[in-house]
This record gives structure tokens, C-alpha cells and sequence, in this order.
């Protein structure tokens, strides 16, 4: 096996590790390698920053006075919304849900999607997705009598499309499809995906909590409706994520949570909801997180995705070329580092992954094993105790892909 890329670096790593002092430390009298950014990313000091001036300076809540300060906070709220639907290429903030995170961006879009399908209607999924968008799904399925089906993988990493080309029927009303897979790290082609569901007259919902802190995402040139990220995953704060809705469609859909904020009027027996996206967003929002994320995505922004992406790209071409020459190790997904996000998941018949990432954390590395929530990935491919995944970000460096690799090549003849 040999990887294949075009090896290039975009990022200059040692200014932006001044940005996150958390990677200066020590973890058994070891530097940090941490290399568990598909779980969670670090947050750099402009975040920080940021929401430590909100809560000094301007903190009140949103939407519910006219004094100076919840003019203030409400403003910064909004700010927030306009960024975030510039960065996934949005029409207007009107498009942009704020919520926990991917999984509650995703059961809003399940909730509302849902309410009006009818008993053996079909949902297509595939076997790629993480259990966020698949959960959801199958229990609304339950409750509602809709069939859920799975696209199958080829032995290449990728979606095998003409399966979903057979399942794409005028049963078929959703197709929920992963952008970027958080155990195999393959970007799937969700344009060409859309216009396949489309074409049957499918809506299709992005889980996209694994592409947008990697790639450039334009949710117009995707044409996809509905597209979920985390704000956690991408240098924001935990607690807040959102889904992108094409406005046509939120418009339409039911809310997914009742409450404080989302209503215009409320009487006795009935109500009516506010404007978008406001109409998604019941109760006191993250609003110092989405002033955290609103900065998380002026960095990324000035460090620019693209760049961001050839950065990753250089990193998973060293790691897949250095696991690929070790016997006992059988990495998982593409071989094109193009193909992939910058994460790589591999096996290790001999050393369970657990034991593996133990042996690593006494390295000072900070990797991830099991099934990385992805149950049914890991069944469909026959991965009795998951995997081993190493995720990289902007802040990884090459040398650090190096310690990675001779931690693992020390696990193996411990264990060997
Ligand atoms: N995957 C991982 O280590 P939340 O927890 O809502 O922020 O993200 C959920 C989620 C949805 N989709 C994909 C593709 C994901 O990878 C995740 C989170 C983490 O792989 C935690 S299990």
C-alpha cells in the first residue's frame, strides 16, 4: 500500500501553538501530543478572549430588554449568527439555528422532518454515519412506522453510491448522510449525493460535525437543506452547534422545542412562533458560547480552510505512509490523503485499542479507541473492538505524527 498526496505545509504551527498554552504541557513528564481533535478541539486565547470580555463587559440576556447591556449582548448574539452563516455560505442569518451541538442540530432537523411523513415512508441513511444521525431517525422511525435503510461502504472507504441509486425511490423523503466520517475519514461527495436525493424528491441533512472544521463548506454549492456542526470541534466552545436550513423549508417545519423566545404570541389554548431562526432557539441561548464560536471562526477564517485542509493533508500523508510499513497495523478508510479529513483510524489485531491508547497516554499522546460512536460502521466492517484514531488539527505538527508513529511501533512489541 502506498498513500498518496500532494505534501505541502500551509500553516505556520509554531505561531499558532502560542495561541493554545494548553499544548505547553507536560503529561507524564512528556509534552502533550494531543492528537484527539475529532473529539474535541483546543480553544485558542482570541476564544477565550473573547468570552471572558463578554461575561466582563457585556453580559445580559438576549432578546428580552431594552437597557444598554441586553442591547449589547443581543447585538454580539446576532453578530454571531451573521458570522456563522457567512462561514458555511449561508443566504442570511435567518438560516442559521443555534444549538447545543451537531446531535441536538440533528434531532431538531429529525423532530421536524419527520412530523409530517407517513407510515412506510423511507429514510436513507448509510453506514458511515456516527450514532447522532442515526438515533433520531430510528426512533421517530419507530414511532412513526418510516423505514430506516443504510448505504453500504466499499472496501475503498467510500460510499458505495450505486446502492443508494437502487434505495432512492418516491418513498424515499430524507437522506441523512455524513460529510466527513469521524472513524474513516472519508469526504464524501455530498453534491453529487444531493442531486441524486433530490432527484427523487428526497430533503437531504448533512452531518457535517467532522467537515466544517476541516474544509471549506458552501452550503449553497452542496444544495444540501439541512447541514449540523459543533462549535467544540472547530477551536469554539463546548455547548453550541447549529444546523443550517434552507429558509424555505424552516419556515415550514414545526419547532422542536417549546418555550421562552420562540414565541410571537402565546394565548390559553394556542401560539404562534417567532421568526427564524429565532423560531428554533426556545429559552436563554449560549450566548457567551456563541461569541466564543464567533470568534473560533474569525480564526479559522484568517487562517483559511483551505490552507487548513493542505496542512491536515501533509500530516495524514506522513501517518498513513508510516502505519501503512507496519506489520500487525491495518489502517482504515481512503488511502488518498485528498480523500480524507485530517484523522486516520487504524487496527491492531494484537493490541486491543484501549490497551494501545494507554501505552500512548504514558507517551504523553492523547489518541482515541473503540467505536468511536459509530456502532453500526464498526459492525458493518467487521471491527470486533473498533479502532485505534489519531486526529490531527491546525496546531499538529510533523514531529508529532513522528512520536505517534513510534509510540505505536513501542505498543506493538510490548504487546507482540
Ligand atoms: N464525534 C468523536 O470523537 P456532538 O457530540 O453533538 O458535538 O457531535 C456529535 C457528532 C456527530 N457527528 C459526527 C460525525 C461526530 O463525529 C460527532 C462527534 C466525537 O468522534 C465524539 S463521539
Amino acid at each position: 500500500m502506498k498513500a498518496r498526496a500532494t505534501v505541502h505545509s500551509a500553516l505556520d504551527v509554531e505561531r499558532i501553538r502560542r495561541d493554545f498554552p494548553i499544548l505547553s504541557l507536560k503529561v507524564n513528564a512528556r509534552p502533550l501530543v494531543y492528537l484527539d481533535n475529532a473529539a474535541t478541539t483546543q480553544k485558542p486565547l482570541q476564544v477565550l478572549n473573547a468570552m471572558q470580555g463578554y461575561y466582563t463587559l457585556s453580559n445580559a440576556n438576549v432578546h428580552r430588554g431594552i437597557h444598554y447591556l441586553s442591547a449589547r449582548a443581543t447585538e454580539l448574539y446576532e453578530d454571531a449568527h451573521i458570522r456563522a452563516a457567512q462561514f458555511f455560505g449561508a443566504k442570511s442569518m435567518q438560516e442559521m439555528v443555534f444549538t447545543k451541538n451537531a446531535t441536538e442540530a440533528l434531532n431538531l432537523a429529525a423532530y421536524s422532518l419527520t412530523q409530517s411523513l407517513r407510515p412506510g415512508d423511507e429514510i436513507v441513511l448509510t453506514f458511515m454515519e456516527h450514532h447522532s444521525n442515526i438515533v433520531p431517525w430510528q426512533q421517530l422511525a419507530l414511532q412513526r412506522g418510516l423505514k430506516v435503510r443504510f448505504v453500504p461502504i466499499q472496501s475503498n472507504g467510500q460510499l458505495d453510491v450505486h446502492v443508494l441509486d437502487e434505495m432512492l425511490s418516491e418513498r424515499t423523503k430524507i437522506v441523512g448522510v455524513v460529510h466527513a466520517s469521524n472513524v474513516l475519514g472519508t469526504i464524501n461527495d455530498v453534491k453529487s449525493i444531493a442531486r441524486r436525493a433530490h432527484k427523487a424528491g428526497a430533503k437531504v441533512v448533512v452531518d457535517g460535525a467532522q467537515s466544517a472544521p476541516h474544509v471549506k463548506v458552501d452550503v449553497r454549492e452542496l444544495d444540501c437543506d439541512f447541514f449540523a456542526f459543533s462549535g467544540h470541534k472547530m477551536l469554539g466552545p463546548t455547548g453550541i452547534g447549529g444546523l443550517y436550513g434552507k429558509q424555505e423549508l424552516l419556515e415550514r417545519l414545526p419547532p422542536f422545542l417549546f418555550g421562552g423566545d420562540m414565541i410571537r404570541e402565546v394565548h390559553a389554548t394556542h401560539s404562534k412562533w417567532n421568526d427564524l431562526p429565532w423560531k428554533f432557539e426556545a429559552g436563554t441561548p449560549p450566548i457567551a458560547e456563541a461569541v466564543g464560536l464567533h470568534a473560533a471562526m474569525d480564526y479559522l477564517n484568517a487562517l483559511d480552510l483551505d490552507r487548513v485542509h493542505a496542512h491536515e493533508q501533509m500530516l495524514v500523508f506522513r501517518a498513513l505512509n508510516g502505519l501503512a510499513k507496519m506489520p500487525g497495523v491495518h489502517v482504515l478508510g481512503p488511502l488518498d490523503a485528498r480523500a480524507r479529513t485530517g484523522l486516520v483510524s487504524f487496527e491492531t489485531p494484537s493490541v486491543h485499542p484501549h490497551d494501545l491508547a494507554e501505552v500512548l497516554n504514558a507517551q504523553g499522546i492523547g489518541i482515541r479507541g473503540g467505536h468511536h460512536c459509530a456502532m453500526p460502521l464498526a459492525e458493518h466492517l467487521n471491527l470486533k473492538n473498533g479502532s485505534a484514531r489519531a486526529s490531527f488539527y491546525v496546531y499538529n505538527s510533523l514531529s508529532e505524527v513522528d512520536a505517534l508513529l513510534a509510540g505505536v511501533k513501542k505498543a506493538l512489541k510490548l504487546f507482540g
